[in-house]
Parts: C-alpha cells; structure tokens; sequence
C-alpha cells in the first residue's frame, strides 16, 4: 500500500481504495486532505489499469466536514473566506467525483456530516453501514449547507426531507437514508468493506465508457426536458454503438457467456 500522510491508496486489482485518514478528526477536511485526495483521484484517473474508485474513511467516521479546529474565532486574527474555501476545495472536488468518466462507491463507513456527506452523495453508489448517520449540522454553527447538498439532496429525497436535515440538524440514519433514497444500500457494519469492495470490482470490469455516459446522461437528466434528455440518449447510443465493448457484450450473449469486456478493451 503506499500511503500518504492524509489519504491512503491502495490499488487492489482494477480498484483504487482510496481511504481518508484523518481518524482522530474524524477525517474532517483540512488543506493537506484536499490536496492529497486531489492527487490520488488523479493518479486513479489516469491509471489505465484501474476501472473503479472507492472513497471511505478510516477509524470509526468517514467524514466530518471541515476541520472546525483551525476555524477557533478566539484564536483567528482576520476573519477566513469560506466562499473562497468553497470555491478553491469543495467545489471542484465534488465536480471532480461526479464527472469522473470511472465509476465511483463511497463506503460511509460511520459518520458523514457537513460536507462529508456531499463528498459521499457526490459518488455514483453509496453504501453506508447500518451504524453510521448522516447529518447536515450546519444550522448549529450558523452557516449553510454548501458544496452540492442544496442541490443534490433536495433532487434524491424531495424538498420536505431535505429542509427537515437541514434545518435541524439531525442525523439520519443508514437505513432510513436508504429507504428514503438518499443512497444506494445500507449494509452491516461487518460486511461494508467487502460489499463496496464487490460493488467496485463489478464496476471495473464494466463496459467503463457507457458506465460513464450513463453517469452523465442520469446526472444531466433533471436540467434537461425530456426531448433534450432523448437527443443525449441518441448520441451517447451512437458512441456506444461503435464501441468494442459493445460489440463483445452482444457477442457474449449470443455465446451465452458472462461478457469479458477486459478483452474487449485489450483488442480495442
Ligand atoms: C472534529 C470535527 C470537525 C474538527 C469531529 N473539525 N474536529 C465548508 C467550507 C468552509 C467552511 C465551513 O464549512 C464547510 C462545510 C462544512 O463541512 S461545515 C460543517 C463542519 N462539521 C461539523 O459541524 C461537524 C462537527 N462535528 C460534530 O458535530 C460531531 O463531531 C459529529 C456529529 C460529526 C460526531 O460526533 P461524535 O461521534 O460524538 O464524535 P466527537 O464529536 O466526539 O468527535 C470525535 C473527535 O473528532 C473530537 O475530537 P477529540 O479530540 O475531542 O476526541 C472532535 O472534536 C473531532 N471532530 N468533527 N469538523
């Protein structure tokens, strides 16, 4: 495993584990977590060989927002920018996961709060483990949600759900967030790791571009009407049409096989 100081990454077959690991802090972002969780979502883009990312946290939370500790009012000398911060760190690494043309899982492994959950929401599937709990404490701290929430959770879970998170602060639990539709899967405690372990592997063996036109096409689904969404389904099919990894997944179902679109790349 190479390990940084903030963040870990493990490739593990065609997976980049990238895990968070600020553990004391409950892995709440400050600079070096950024710029190192920066770095490794880099190195796995551009890793040819890896066809799926999984975000988790190590210790018994997986995010808890922005480091507060360096925030103390008593000690700051000027006040801090928190639009800058938004702008230089938050904002383009949600936009980064959510444009990302791999798969990404997020294993919330325990606490997600602030914007850890919109770093969590910002990855295609997540899976939570029963134990942990969502929450939106900003109203506690006299700030307001930011980095994606006010859009992304209003979109999953309606407007009613997202104002009770938001306006009160509670936490939510896994269960609840996955019957509610805030996530993909609430699994036990025990069984996280492999599970979203599985559900990456899965992933990157996948046909990996129309896996990632089919991200995009879902993602820009609620800008769009519905004739503007069917003229993107036309084009993305067009592309995936010509693609080798097509032509191996008919070729596999006519052989009645399982498809091997590893080898489709390899010939591509
Ligand atoms: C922490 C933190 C933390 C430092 C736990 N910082 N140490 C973006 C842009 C710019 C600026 C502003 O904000 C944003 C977005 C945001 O994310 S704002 C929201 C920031 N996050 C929060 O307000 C959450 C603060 N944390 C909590 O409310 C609790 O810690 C939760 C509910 C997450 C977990 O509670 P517990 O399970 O009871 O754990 P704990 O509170 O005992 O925390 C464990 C340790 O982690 C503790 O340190 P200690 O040395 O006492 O053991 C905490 O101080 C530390 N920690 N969150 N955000």
């Amino acid at each position: 495993m190479a390990e940084t100081d903030t963040v870990l990454y493990e490739a593990r077959d065609a997976v980049a584990v990238l895990t968070l690991n600020r553990p004391d802090k409950l892995n709440a972002f400050n600079d070096d977590l950024h710029r190192e969780l920066r770095r490794a979502l880099d190195k796995a883009t551009d890793d040819t060989a890896i066809g799926a990312i999984l975000l988790t946290g190590a210790g018994r939370g997986f995010c808890a927002g922005q480091d507060l500790s360096a925030r103390d009012p008593n000690t700051l000398t000027s006040a801090v920018d928190l639009g800058a911060t938004l702008e230089k760190n938050y904002n383009p690494l949600v936009q980064t996961l959510r444009s990302l043309d791999k798969p990404v899982v997020c294993a919330v492994n325990g606490v997600a709060a602030g914007a850890g959950v919109s770093v969590a929401l910002a990855c295609d599937i997540v899976l939570a483990a029963m134990s942990a709990r969502f929450l939106l404490p900003f109203c506690k701290i006299g700030l307001v949600p930011d980095a994606g929430s006010t859009w992304i959770i209003p979109r999953l879970i309606g407007e009613a759900r997202a104002k009770g998170l938001a306006l009160t602060g509670e936490p939510l639990g896994a269960e609840e967030a996955a019957s509610w539709g805030l996530i993909w899967r609430a699994v036990e405690d025990a069984d996280l790791m492999d599970a979203a372990f599985a559900m990456a592997e899965r992933l990157s063996k996948g046909p990996t571009s129309a896996l990632a036109m089919t991200k995009q096409a879902i993602q820009q689904s609620s800008d769009h009407d519905f004739a503007q969404q069917l003229a993107l389904e036309r084009d993305m099919q067009r592309k995936a049409g010509l693609s080798g990894d097509y032509a191996e997944g008919v070729r596999a179902f006519l052989e009645k096989r399982p498809a091997d679109f590893r080898r489709s790349k390899k010939d591509a």
